[in-house]
């Protein structure tokens, strides 16, 4: 076991004791009464308080010290169950299960009663609780600054294959165990109102904001255990609350709706995470939102620098602030605005120190989900960030001039203020210029960042745009989720791992020895029963453990392309009733994925593949070669069943339009073979594992670009393919909803006559082929065992610690500091 702290410290008495006195007194049960999930509660309860002392030591320790830190702000945290993962963290594992058992209790199934904080909506949410994690595993000093929504990501069912939502009250009647809310960090956050002029003492005239209402932030702290140390982080979740509960004045004339109004309003904000992935809604709660966060955040980043005893002009020097996308933006007025309103900065003094705290990650290229706000609800809602935002464009505008004077067409293209009928903000614009350092997550994408959205930027600020591809925790990742893979890992190469991740290249010398792959392959096998077990339990179907089980999970997106993968399914279900001479070895398509509740052409999809669930799983034609899986409410704690028990993870986007990808990475580390495009960090992917033991297939990037310039003709690829024609017209029969053709051909539409925007009909042919070959190769199971270990021994540059030491050696400089 682990030497750590808290391990030592542990005292199985005392821990059952705590845990049979939260029962009773948190949550007023007796263990004659209490169910499973009382006893889940109480048991988080019990170990949130051996978390919490250890968070306000590491507070105190790291103020004491005084060191430099990064604020992590993100509107999302997809961080996942937390109970067992800071088990493990913790170093209790073992223990806790021990001491639970003499309770009466498993652990095992006491962790299933944890519902998912669901607080993100895919790629970009994930990432911000992985970095948070190797932050605390490294001791490199952090703040995690988030919402603390009351409903997270709805929760997925099908009726009747198609996807209904229903909201997500993670928190339950009970609250969460793991959190704990500190009211004296509360703060009140203004909005709406005018700006005014005034002459302060000295004389100087001054712009302030008066703001016509205000709400109040109250915090909630998550603890970030670290792995095999004693440093426990804050995930700071910021609630927002009415002032007062009602209007006195006007509930006394009488007037009760309208003195609960405020208060309505107020709770509206925080009350449910939107739930778009790589699109942009444009929604005025949404920028409340963003505001409200913002201003929280950055109020308790400025509360801990002068607590500690700093001066303003130091904050550059302690703190780094990193925009998580472009949905933290508003941070930066709204910086700007307290050192020179409220600090009497001047401009240059205030500019000085706010452009070397902030540093942006972009996440994505897709133009819909590049965010820009209109000037007038930015100047209603925030009238002093609006105007500085105008002053931070004509500061820019003069120096873009500098550069390429006269050159209107570039002012108008690099402009924070887009012109039109509504004058829009761009916001990622106002991040370039205000910030020092932008990044891409993945070498690709940080290249197209550079060549395609900024090329100006780049020339303006050489040496502003980073690349720092992405990771993944290997303690959920592995360590947590792969129970038999992390013992036969440890076996061979020891026990330090998860924590140093690139030693399981030290694997990659038992790829060949056959009693390893034997081993190797049987962890897959029971990996795959976990999961059929899983499937049979909840969905009715019973999977085939010796089929290929080829895994695609994701949010549903075009440009992921579910629809591929789909058409191939329906190829394969073609050639089985038709060529009397096709062979393949059995597959099992696993989906999971949820659609925008207002993506129409993503729901389709879902439906389409339910309903070919549903036929191919029943038809004896097939003798039980193909099945399709389509599991419900996709969320980190599927995540975890599934990717242990995948042979295949499709990646299989459009080039170019994946930033970075990371399911990708925890597919490969469990030993998944990749099918993928040259897209995001597959590329990477593919550069450590090595050419053999990864299925790339597709066009890349500029081949993309230049058959859009060129114009694709989906007719000319449907005309010369009779397998793809007939994969389509598949999609126009009631072969797959009974009685109710076309109730499928909107997909059809979509890559026909809607011109095909993701190029699906260009890269078929290629993935179908990719496809025959996984098939020919799975067939010879020594072959596929050494790809498949390979691909665990060589990915260990994919973990989010290394991510972070990017960040920390090249954009943020930060020193580890251990608590003691
Ligand atoms: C995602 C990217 O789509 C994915 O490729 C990447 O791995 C992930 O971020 C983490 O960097 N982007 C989003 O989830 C997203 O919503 C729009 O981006 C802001």
């Amino acid at each position: 076991m682990t030497t750590r702290g808290q391990t030592q410290q542990f005292d199985k008495a005392l821990f059952k004791a705590s845990v049979e006195k939260h029962l009773v007194t948190t949550y007023a049960k007796t263990p004659e009464t209490a169910d499973s999930r009382s006893w889940y509660l109480a048991v988080g309860k019990a170990l949130a308080e051996i978390s919490t002392g250890s968070l306000l030591e590491t507070e105190k320790q790291l103020a004491e010290q005084n060191v430099r830190s990064v604020n992590y702000l993100s509107l999302e945290f997809l961080i996942g169950r937390l109970t067992g993962n800071n088990l493990i963290s913790m170093g209790l594992y073992e223990e806790v299960s021990a001491a639970v058992e003499e309770l009466g209790l498993n652990l095992t199934d006491l962790l299933e009663e944890e519902r998912d904080p669901a607080l993100g909506n895919g790629g970009l949410g994930r990432l911000a609780a992985c970095f948070m994690d190797s932050l605390a595993a490294q001791e490199y000093p952090a703040v995690g600054y988030g919402l603390h929504y009351e409903y997270g990501l709805f929760s997925q069912s099908f009726e009747g294959g198609h996807q209904v939502e229903a909201p997500d009250a993670w928190r339950g009647i009970e609250g969460y165990p793991w959190e704990v809310v500190r009211p004296e960090l509360g703060q009140t956050v203004g909005l709406f109102g005018s700006v005014e002029t005034y002459t302060d003492k000295a004389g100087t005239i001054c712009r302030r904001w008066v703001p016509a209402m205000t709400v109040e932030g109250v915090a909630w702290d998550l603890p970030i255990v670290g792995y095999d140390n004693k440093s426990v982080y804050p995930l700071r979740l910021w609630e927002c609350r009415s002032p007062a509960p009602f209007n006195l004045a006007r509930f006394n004339d009488g007037d009760y709706v309208g003195a609960q109004y405020g208060q309505l309003e107020a709770g509206n904000v925080t009350k449910v995470l939107y739930p778009n992935d790589n699109h942009d809604q444009g929604k005025t709660l949404r920028l409340m939102q963003q505001y409200f966060h913002c201003a929280c955040s950055i109020a308790d980043i400025l509360r801990r620098h002068f607590a500690a005893g700093n001066k303003i002009e130091d904050l550059a020097k302690l703190e780094s602030i990193q925009l998580n996308d472009t949905h933290p933006t508003i941070a930066i007025p709204e910086l700007m605005r307290i050192l020179i309103d409220e600090h009497k900065l001047g401009w240059d003094a205030a500019w000085a120190i706010s452009s070397k705290v902030f540093a942006y990650t972009n996440h994505t290229l897709l133009p819909e989900a590049l965010e820009r706000w209109s000037e007038s609800l930015i100047a209603d809602m925030l009238p002093r960030h609006m105007e500085i935002i105008f002053e931070i464009n004509h500061r820019f505008m003069t120096l873009v001039e500098e550069k390429w004077p006269g050159n209107n067409e570039i002012k108008r293209k690099l402009s924070i203020i887009e012109e039109g009928q509504q004058r829009m903000v761009r916001m990622a614009n106002l991040c370039v210029v205000s910030t020092y350092a932008v990044n891409g997550v993945a070498a690709l994408h940080s290249e197209l960042v550079k060549r395609d959205l900024f090329p100006e930027f780049n020339e303006l600020f050489p040496g502003r745009l980073h690349n720092v591809t992405n990771g993944v925790t290997p303690r959920r990742w592995l360590k947590f989720c792969n129970p038999g893979l992390t013992e036969l890992v440890n076996e061979k190469i020891g026990t330090e791992w998860p924590a140093k991740l690139d030693q399981l290249s030290g694997l990659a010398k038992f790829a060949e020895d056959k009693k390893f792959q034997k081993r190797y392959l049987a962890v897959k096998k029971d990996n795959k029963q976990r999961f059929a077990d899983w499937v049979q339990d909840n969905m009715g179907i019973e999977l085939d453990t010796n089929a290929i089980f080829d895994v695609q999970i994701k949010r549903l997106h075009e440009y992921k392309r579910q629809h591929l993968n789909l058409l191939h399914i329906l190829s394969l279900y073609h050639r089985l009733l038709n060529e009397p001479t096709f062979d393949m070895h059995p597959r099992v398509f696993i989906f999971a994925a949820k659609a925008a509740p207002g993506y129409a052409l993503a729901k389709d999809i879902i439906f389409a593949i339910n309903k070919v669930a549903d036929k191919v799983n029943n038809d004896p034609r097939l003798g039980g070669k193909l099945k399709v899986v389509f599991v419900p409410d996709y969320r980190v704690s599927l995540a975890e069943i599934i990717i242990p028990a995948a042979d295949v993870s499709e990646q299989i986007s459009t080039a170019g339009l994946e930033a970075s990808g990371t399911g990708n990475m925890k597919l490969a580390l469990n030993g998944a073979l990749t099918i993928g495009t040259m897209d995001g960090a597959n590329v990477e992917i593919r550069e450590e594992v090595g050419d053999e033991n990864i299925f790339i297939f597709g066009l890349l990037v500029d081949e993309v670009l230049k058959q859009k310039e060129e114009g694709h003709d989906p007719y000319r690829y449907y005309h010369a393919d009779s397998l793809l024609r007939a994969s389509l017209d598949l999609l126009n029969t009631d072969e797959f909803t009974p009685g109710n053709p076309g109730q499928l051909s909107a997909i059809r539409q979509n890559l026909l006559d809607g011109g095909d925007p993701y190029l699906v009909l260009a890269d078929f042919a290629d993935y179908v082929k990719a496809h025959e070959k996984i098939d020919a190769e799975y067939r010879d199971q020594a072959t596929w065992a050494r790809k498949t270990i390979l691909n665990t021994a060589l990915v260990g540059k994919f973990s989010s610690d290394r991510s972070i030491r990017d960040y920390v050696n090249n954009i943020w400089k930060l020193k580890a500091v251990s608590v003691k």
